[in-house]
């Protein structure tokens, strides 16, 4: 059986040719995680900061069905534009391809791209997890059986507390997806620092999260790894106030009987709703502080296999 493999940009190949760092963004984000014309703008900062930090962005996702890893100005615009668009998870990508659909591609589904492409290193929002009454819906993202099995570092902020924290860092140790926060002591959540659970491990430096994410390889571990960046003290929103907002925006969610792939969506826009704008401006700073930490990191994980 041969292996698939995705279509490039000339930019994207050739960097993976030459062993240049190389940073896979998703398009769920742009697709269904924010309005328009934010989602374009935040799309194209992202892959500014990619490039400011020394590494080539290859924004995955499907198009007509093709599977893109770099996308040019024109998939990016018509993924902002988001009509007619899914939502694929890494199950999803197969049968949209053969359909000759077009989507976003959620963590998992740039995880799987990423790494028949030969790309380590991913930049995002936040991450799926376990959903909050998951005992009652079995509703837990597929990132997490996609950061099990794929060995890509995926670099967020955290996951939101439209999630279960708790829940989702139990099942990422029962995976064995180590979670390394970089320069805190606290498992961030997403749009504030703090989440109440303590993050298992602490780096301080791109240098060390580069070493580690090679050392995890040479271990064979056969799992990714969840490295989370907390949002900058001048961004983060309270979390007292944010508690309030996410916990209406699952009321209306269970009222308007929202759930499976349509519920983390459903979540994310009533938060921006409910936080007039707040949330927005926050989440486009953090991706584009997760994008920068990658690629420091994917320069540094270059430099270091290169003078092994
Ligand atoms: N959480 C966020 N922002 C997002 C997502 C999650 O704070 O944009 C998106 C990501 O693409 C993630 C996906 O991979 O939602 C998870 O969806 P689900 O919960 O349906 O697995
Ligand atoms: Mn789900």
């Amino acid at each position: 059986m041969t292996i698939y493999q995705p279509t490039l940009t000339e930019e994207v190949h050739d960097a993976l040719a030459s062993n240049r760092p190389v940073v896979a963004l998703e398009s769920t984000i742009i697709t269904h995680g924010m309005p328009f014309p934010v989602n374009l703008e935040t799309a194209l900062a992202v892959e500014a900061a990619v490039r400011e930090n020394g590494a080539v962005p290859a924004t995955i996702a499907v198009i007509d069905g093709t599977l893109k890893v770099g996308l040019s100005s024109n998939d990016l615009e018509r993924m902002a534009h988001s009509e007619g668009i899914y939502k694929a998870s890494s199950r999803d990508l197969a049968a949209l391809m053969v359909r000759g659909a077009s989507a976003g591609t959620t963590i998992s589904a740039t995880m799987r791209a990423a790494d028949l492409a030969g790309i380590d290193i991913l930049a995002t929002g936040g991450s799926g997890g376990v959903h909050r009454g998951a005992n009652e819906t079995f509703d837990i993202s597929a990132d997490l059986m996609e950061l099990a099995n794929t060995g890509t570092a995926v670099f967020c902020a955290g996951v939101k507390s439209i999630l279960d924290i708790g829940k989702t860092l139990e099942y990422l140790e029962t995976l064995r997806v180590p979670i390394i926060a970089f320069g805190t002591d606290e498992f961030p959540a997403f749009l504030t620092r703090s989440s109440g659970f303590r993050a298992d491990h602490r780096l301080d430096t791109p240098q060390d999260i580069a070493r580690a994410i090679h050392l995890h390889h040479e271990l064979n571990s056969g799992t990714g790894l969840l490295i989370v960046n907390p949002i900058s003290e001048k961004e983060s929103l309270d979390r007292n106030v944010l508690d309030d907002i996410i916990n209406s925006a699952i009321l209306k969610a269970e009222a308007a009987g929202i759930g499976r792939k349509e519920l983390t969506p459903y979540l994310l826009d009533h938060v921006n709703q409910l936080s007039e704008g707040k949330s927005l401006i926050a989440n486009v700073a953090l991706i584009k502080s997760n994008a920068a930490l990658a690629a420091k990191t994917a320069v540094a994980l270059k430099a270091m296999i290169s003078s092994e």
